[in-house]
């Protein structure tokens, strides 16, 4: 299908406006809403994206922690590569070193580095091209307390608009939307069930993460990533110290204080362009309190039981 047969459908699809500026509206497509930008990109995808038994898939709602999962995905993979000095992390945003499956793979598989077998989606599990899910490749999935996604979502808009001159949504408004499921490849929790029931069907496919159990012991996760995506830590690596190097060069504090991703810009030349400093903000759990008020805080918290009831997961 070409691409203004795309733009017919989406055309046809339910409409909100986004948190965004108002160019920019939401459309539901196939229960959830995204900007038509990205559905072309993932209608594209699901015809044309081949995936090889090799890759991995990091897919994750966004501001969960994704920055963060793909510079350690990255770097446990180019460990044998590059040393702690050459690594491309540290001249390169982590989002440009890891292909976007919905942008850079939307129209072909084929342009891609043969030597890296990482690719990234905020793709729903249930949207996921169907190679993704049939080949024998791995999927590792980050989620977070929806209080700080929704939080850091809200201040990644406000800054984007800030640098446009143009006033962002007011938190409460928001919220509300947020709520409503209104949120970009939301409803949030039906993104994180969609993943987390598909890792329990399948745990040697889906390795199913949480933000704030990575911040608690970073350790035992970085092994465990490692290990699930075929890349383990030899003991000798982990005497000479591998595990916490990678920790270290990934840290909220080092990459936030690389020049890069200082001054550098992600998609520069598009009109998608952001810089990088605004994916680095605090990197902390439970910052939501000082932004939140108890009853909105527990509102979310009444609203994520509703949903996941019965799941088995928690948020
Ligand atoms: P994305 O979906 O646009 O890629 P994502 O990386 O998932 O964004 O989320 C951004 C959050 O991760 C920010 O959280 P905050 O707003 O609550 O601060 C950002 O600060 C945090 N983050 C970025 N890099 C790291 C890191 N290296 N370690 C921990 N958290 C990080």
């Amino acid at each position: 299908m070409k691409m203004a047969s795309f733009k017919e459908i989406i055309s046809t699809l339910p409409r909100r406006k986004s948190w965004n500026d108002s160019n920019n509206d939401f459309f539901l497509y196939r229960g959830f809403w995204c900007y038509s930008f990205f559905i072309e990109g993932v209608m594209s995808a699901q015809q044309n994206f081949q995936s090889q038994p090799s890759d991995i898939v990091i897919c994750s709602a966004p501001k969960t922690g994704t920055t963060w999962l793909k510079s350690l995905t990255f770097a446990i993979v180019t460990r044998i590569t590059f040393d702690d000095s050459t690594n491309p992390l540290l001249a390169n945003l982590s989002h440009d070193c890891v292909p976007l499956l919905e942008v850079d793979l939307a129209q072909s598989s084929i342009n891609r580095d043969p030597k890296n077998p990482l690719l990234a989606t905020h793709v729903p599990y249930s949207s996921l091209p169907r190679s993704i899910i049939d080949s024998s490749c791995k999927i590792v999935y980050i989620c977070r307390d929806p209080k700080d996604s929704f939080v850091s979502f809200y201040h990644f808009i406000a800054r984007r608009l800030a640098s446009k001159d143009i006033k962002p949504l007011a938190l409460e408004e928001a919220f509300e939307l947020y709520c409503q499921g209104v949120s970009n490849y939301g409803p949030y929790w039906d993104h994180v069930l969609g993943f987390w029931k598909a890792s329990l069907d399948r745990p040697d496919k889906i390795l199913f993460l949480k933000y704030e159990e990575m911040i608690e012991d970073t350790v035992l996760y970085v092994k465990k990533l490692a290990d699930f995506i075929g890349y383990p830590f030899s003991s000798e690596e982990i005497k000479k110290g591998s595990v916490d190097k990678i920790i270290s060069m990934c840290s909220f504090e080092n990459l936030s204080n690389l020049e890069v991703n200082k001054s550098g810009k992600h998609r520069e030349g598009t009109p998608g362009v952001i810089e990088n400093k605004i994916y680095f903000r605090k990197g902390k759990v439970g910052d939501w309190e000082n932004y939140l008020t108890p009853e909105m805080a527990s509102r979310l918290d009444s609203l994520t039981l509703q949903k996941l009831n019965g799941s088995g997961l928690t948020l």
